[in-house]
This record gives C-alpha cells, structure tokens and sequence, in this order.
C-alpha cells in the first residue's frame, strides 16, 4: 500500500502486527533462525507480516489455481505442470522454442503469495509476474490451509496441495539449506540473526522437524490441512502425493486437469499432449535447461531446486532410529484422518 494513500491504517497495521509478534512464542531453528509459532504453525517475522496483507490484499477470482506445498514437496515439479497444462493454448506444447517454461524457472511463472507479493504489501504489482497478471491467475504458497482461511472465504477458486513421505522431504530440505549456505533465509528484512550455524548437520534438522519447529511446521498439521480441505470440499481443493506423480504421471496429469476444468480432449490425447507436458516437465528436462542450470533468484541458484527426485533417497541417510521415531510420529499424528504417507 503506497503510505501516502493511507498513512493511519498502515501504521496501524504495522503496530498491530508487532504487537501481535512480540505476544508470539519463539524458537531457534537448525539454521539459527528465529521462528514465532502462530496459530499453531512456525514463521519467519517477515512472512508473518503477509498473513494481515493477505487478509486485506488479496481478492481471489473463480479461476484463480493456487499451487499449494511444504517445502520440498514437489512444488518446482508441480508448478510446472499446472502452468504447463493451464496455459497450453496460450503456450503450445510443441513449441519447443518459445514455451516460458524454456526460458523460465517454474517458481518464476507462478509467485509466492506471501513471499514473492504480500509480503511486504496488501496492494503488490500483480504484472510483475508471468501468470498473476492474466486469467487463468496462478498462485502458490507453503502457507498452511487454514491460515488463507480470511482470503479465501467463500472463494471458488482450485487450490493443489501436494504432500510427499517425510523422509525424503527431510533429505531434500537437507541437501538444498546446504548447497544454498550464503543464503539468509530470514533476510527479508535483516532481523534476527541469533546463531550463526556453518553446517546444517542432518540430526539437528530431524529433531527440530521432529518437534514440529521448522519453517511453516509442524509438517504433519500442515498436511492435514489440506487433507481435511479436500475431504470437506474436493471441487476445490485437490490433494497430490509425490510418490504417485512419480508413479503414476499420466493418471495423475489427467486427474490435475479434470480438477481443474481443462480436461484432455480425445484429440489432445491421441496426439500426445499429456506425455508432452510430462516431458516439458521433467526433471531431467528442466534441469538441463540453461536457465535452470545457470540461473538464479535471491541468492538461491535455480539448479539447487533439481536433484535426484527419488523417492525413498531417505535410506542413506535415516537410522533405523531415526525411522522408528519418524514413523511413530507420523502415525501417531495422522491417526483416523485416512491420510498415509
Ligand atoms: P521448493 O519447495 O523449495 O520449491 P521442491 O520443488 O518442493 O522445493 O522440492 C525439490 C525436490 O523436488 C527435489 O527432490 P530431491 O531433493 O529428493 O531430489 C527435486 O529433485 C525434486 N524435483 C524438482 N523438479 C522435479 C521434477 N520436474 N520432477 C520430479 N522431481 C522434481
């Protein structure tokens, strides 16, 4: 919001956020970070300073998406895939030269709500970015359901969560803090630093996973937010797993795309379009992409958001200790939701 237009309400909202902060419980993540628990879930200071801007700011459309995650999830993968199949009139699959997805990272072509938009503002330049400008709009956050609930009240537009097995996600947190160490994740303003950790050793991050105090944590509560959504409301909200899309890749696209009311034509599917979009966004095509191999955002080059993309990578580096205590928690935590990972 420009200060001019409402000097009184934004300071306001300013003091009312750091009110509501300094009220907030607090802990130092494995990375040394300071994490506030709010409603349940930890964040970042800044990223807590979107959740009143969405509220405010954010006016969801009927055909709006929103790309929904924890970190680590498959939310590059996912990102691909729907703007790949939303827009594939508009961006044609054989157009091997001038798809966006060959010159563009997937996070590029559809922004963070509270990280890339609102955070800083309720009122942000929704040009800036390729897909949140124009109809079909496309969104992602790793907000947890329950949080967008102000915003998204009553909305009609589709949101796709996508939950992965824990192990992995573990792994894949683990190697990408580490090949990105010069970062600052809690840099968006510069705030607190408490503890400057050289070495993201893989036991402090289980155990703060484990405790539930990660970014955007407890991982189980987040999934079970839109595990419950999409039981109690399956037109718009779809749950994914990984491991299926992996598994699966045809039956799952398809699935993605009568959920999101652009189906596959038979033409379309006798002349390839699903396995098209599948290989545009594959692992192994997207990181050999120069883009995707050079480029980088905010300190965090693009290549470290392709690694193996396996699932049960986990093995090599969970105890058997480690699984035990994991997979109680999980069980113990998703018990009678009919959710299993
Ligand atoms: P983010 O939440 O920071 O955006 P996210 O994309 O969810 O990260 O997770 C990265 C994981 O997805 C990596 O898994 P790994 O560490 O176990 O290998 C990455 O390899 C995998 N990934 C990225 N792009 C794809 C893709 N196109 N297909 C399959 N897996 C992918």
């Amino acid at each position: 919001m420009d200060e001019k237009d409402n000097p009184r309400n934004l300071r306001e909202e300013e003091e009312e956020t750091k009110d509501l902060i300094s009220s907030l419980s607090w802990e130092i993540d494995y990375i040394g970070n300071k994490l506030f628990k709010y409603e349940g879930h930890w964040y970042y200071e800044d990223i807590l300073q979107s959740i009143p801007n969405l509220n405010t700011g954010f006016k969801p459309q009927e055909t709006d998406v929103i790309v929904a995650s924890f970190p680590k999830c498959g939310t590059t993968w996912l990102k691909a895939l729907t703007f790949a199949l939303v827009q594939r009139s508009k961006h044609p699959l054989g157009d091997h030269h001038h798809h966006p997805l060959l010159s563009h990272n997937p996070h590029e072509v559809m922004p963070y709500l509270e990280l890339d938009l609102y955070l800083k503002t309720s009122k942000p330049d929704l040009t800036k970015f390729l897909s949140s400008s124009s109809s079909p709009r496309l969104f992602s956050t790793h907000m947890p359901l329950h949080v967008l609930q102000v915003p998204l009240k009553e909305s009609p537009c589709k949101i796709v969560y996508v939950c992965r097995n824990l192990k992995d996600v573990l792994v894949s947190l683990w190697h990408f803090l580490n090949a990105n160490k010069g970062v600052e994740w809690n840099d968006f303003s510069q705030k607190e630093k408490i503890v400057r950790v050289e070495d993201y050793s893989f036991e402090a991050m289980f155990e703060s996973v484990c405790n539930g105090v990660t970014l955007y944590g407890p991982f189980w509560d987040h999934a079970l937010s839109y595990w419950r959504g999409s039981l109690e409301d399956p037109k718009h909200v779809l749950f994914l797993m990984y491991e299926d899309l992996k598994a699966e890749p045809r039956t799952q696209l398809k699935r993605l795309a009568d959920f999101l009311d652009c189906p596959f034509t038979k033409e379309e599917e006798d002349s390839g379009s699903v396995d098209k979009i599948l290989e545009l966004c594959s692992l192994s095509n997207l990181s050999s992409l120069e883009i995707n191999k050079t480029g980088a955002s905010g300190g965090v080059d693009y290549k470290t958001y392709f690694r193996k993309g396996e699932v049960g990578s986990w093995k090599s580096y969970v105890t058997p200790e480690m699984e035990n205590k994991i997979d109680m928690i999980t069980e113990e935590k998703l018990k009678g939701s009919g959710l299993n990972f």
